[in-house]
């Protein structure tokens, strides 16, 4: 292995609550009924794909115009709330890994779904971690499509069997199999058969790449 690919929300950073809290707002003033079970489905999935599922509990139809409003209202209230992050957002856990694999000489990048990977890293102060960042922004496919992994690999200069992918959603980890990377979950996607790795920490991820750590390797008959 010589690359690590990290997701941003969920893995490096928790912006979920950020997330719920800026589409609660825009579904109270459609009067459209949502709640945490269904912000859970919009984990790892694009702006406008999440908007789609709140629809869903809309009675009617919305003009392109209105969507990409209601996309800029959830935005515009989320980046307020992603104002309030700094440094002290990241664990330990997540800042000595980060310390730990690039001292052992791995290349690190980000592949995010989301187009406010770059603010948020450089809010709590992880701009400088990664070789590259592969986001929302230079995507046209979101995952489960491949895309944001390949092109994370492609930044490095990795191929892909050579690179480990880090997850916390169910179509994260499709995404990177998709890609041909071996993927790892981690929180959500723990309990997911599909990740070839299944971690409670992010400490963990160095022992999986020294073979130190079996006891968390799925086994193939499991899959
Ligand atoms: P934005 P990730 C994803 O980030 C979030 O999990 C998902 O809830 C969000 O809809 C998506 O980014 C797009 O975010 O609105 O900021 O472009 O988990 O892929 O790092
Ligand atoms: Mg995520």
């Amino acid at each position: 292995m010589k690359a690590f690919i990290f997701d941003l929300d969920g893995v490096i950073v928790f912006t979920d609550k950020f997330h719920y809290q800026a589409w609660k707002k825009m579904a109270d003033n459609m009067g459209i009924y949502f709640d945490e079970t269904i912000n859970n489905r919009l984990r790892g999935v694009s702006r406008a794909e999440s908007l789609e599922i709140i629809l869903e509990k809309y009675d009617g139809t919305l003009s392109d115009e209105k969507k990409a409003e209601l996309m800029e209202e959830k935005n515009n209230t989320y980046r307020e709330l992603l104002k309030t992050m700094d440094p002290e957002d990241v664990t330990d856990a997540v800042r000595n890994t980060l310390k730990k694999l690039r001292e052992a000489g791995y290349k690190l990048a980000i592949g995010s779904s989301s187009k406010n990977a770059k603010f948020i890293l450089e809010r709590v102060g992880l701009l400088d971690a990664f070789d590259a960042i592969s986001d929302g922004t230079n995507i046209t496919r979101s995952k489960p499509d491949p895309e944001v992994f390949v092109k994370a690999g492609e930044l490095l200069g990795i191929e892909a069997s050579k690179c480990v992918v880090v997850e916390d959603a169910y179509a994260g980890i499709d995404a990177a199999k998709a890609a041909g990377m071996e993927a790892v979950g981690i929180g959500d996607a723990s309990g997911y058969d599909k990740a070839d790795y299944k971690i409670q920490t992010l400490e963990e991820l160095p022992g999986i790449v020294e073979n130190l750590s079996e006891s968390c390797k799925i086994e193939d008959s499991q899959n």
